[in-house]
């Protein structure tokens, strides 16, 4: 088996990342090979045991085989000071293991910024050969959508002892995990977790209540829209995925298996539904958008000073109260495009 180039998919990714030079050209190859490798995304609380389960997961997939990339993102912001990168992301195991590349990435607080980042890095590593990807986020409000952003498969990992389940609700776990893995489950408590997710999760995919596996009929039943999209509906016996709930002993190695099987599960499901992509659809259509914005920024950039308005005097009038600064952008692209259709006239 063909060995992996640690080097050179270090430097192509830090290349990407700090949007250095070569960073376009690579990034353009990586989506002219258009590579698609499953990403799977795992997210939870500080401390859950991510790493630990990415660890062990990344080491699942390398023994059969697969090229495994693991990403991690460091949501360290230069305001809370730093966590020690080593410390928060140790995975001995994969690190050590010929088929597995590991690589933090810094979140740097732009976290729209940073699921375009990652969605065009996992084009790179699909490109240099990789078969998988994880993706490890803390779970913090919006990483948790930014995970859901990129991954194809959310994995959501929680832990006894946390205490409120409702608050863990209410962060809006429920609406994010395509599985949900109950780790450390050595510790007392554990199943209760497992019974509360459970419960949660009757709630939001009503007509589903005791089944991880789609038979049977429900009642009609309209839950939550994004939901539906994503996991269909539990009338729909064949294009329906109730999120199952799986323990795990991620420290020990135990409930691994499951959790790749189930995760596989998903994705099959996923790919046989369309629903795969769909998300893939979803995500290009946020890189075009994305573009988009950067483009505009350097044509507005670009024309700076040719016209009226330009970036010096529209702060000034920010700054004494009179425009907004979706006002002022308003004015400079509306320039933009009258300047731009004189020019083409
Ligand atoms: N008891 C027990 N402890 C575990 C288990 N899995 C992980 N841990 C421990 O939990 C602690 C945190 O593990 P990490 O894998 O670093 O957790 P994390 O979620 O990645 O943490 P952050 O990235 O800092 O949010 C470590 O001391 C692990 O050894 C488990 O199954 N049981
Ligand atoms: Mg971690």
């Amino acid at each position: 088996m063909e060995a992996l180039d640690i080097r050179r998919t270090a430097r192509a990714i830090s290349a990407v990342e700090n949007h250095a030079g070569g960073a376009g050209e690579i990034v353009r190859k990586a989506y002219r090979a258009a590579r698609y490798v499953p990403v799977v995304g795992v997210t939870g609380p500080p401390g859950a045991g991510k790493s630990t389960l990415v660890d062990r997961l990344a080491v699942h997939w390398a023994d059969r085989g697969e090229k495994v990339a693991v990403l991690a993102v460091d949501p360290t912001s230069p305001f809370t000071g730093g966590a020690v990168l080593g410390d928060r992301f140790r995975m001995e195991r994969a690190t050590g293991h010929p088929l597995v590349f590991v690589r933090s990435l810094a979140s740097r607080g732009q976290l729209g910024g940073l699921s375009g980042t990652a969605t065009d890095i996992v084009m790179v590593l699909g490109d240099l050969g990789f078969d998988r990807v994880l993706l490890e986020t803390v779970g913090a409000g919006q990483t948790d959508v930014a995970v859901g952003m990129v991954a194809d498969a959310v994995m959501v990992v929680t832990v006894p002892g946390l205490g409120d389940h409702i608050q863990a609700a209410k962060a809006g776990i429920l609406e994010i995990g395509d599985l949900y893995a109950v780790n450390k489950s050595d510790l007392a408590g554990a199943t209760a977790v497992a019974g509360h997710l459970e419960a949660n999760l009757d709630l939001v995919y009503p007509g589903s209540a005791g089944r991880n596996a789609p038979h049977g009929s429900g009642t009609p039943q309209y839950g939550n829209p994004t939901l539906r999209r994503r996991h269909g509906d539990a009338t729909d016996a064949l294009g329906f995925w109730r999120p199952p709930v799986l323990m795990a002993r991620a420290r020990e190695g135990g409930g691994i298996d499951a959790l790749a099987d189930a995760t596989e599960d998903f994705l099959a499901w996923s790919r046989e539904t369309a629903r795969y992509d769909d998300r893939v659809a979803e995500r290009l259509r946020f890189q075009i958008l994305r573009a988009t914005q950067g483009r505009l920024m350097e044509l507005c950039l670009a024309a700076d000073g040719e016209g009226d308005v330009d970036l010096v005097s529209l702060a000034g009038e920010i700054a004494s109260g009179a425009v907004s600064p979706d006002e002022a952008a308003e004015r400079l692209i509306e320039q933009w495009v009258r300047r731009a259709s004189n020019r083409d006239a």
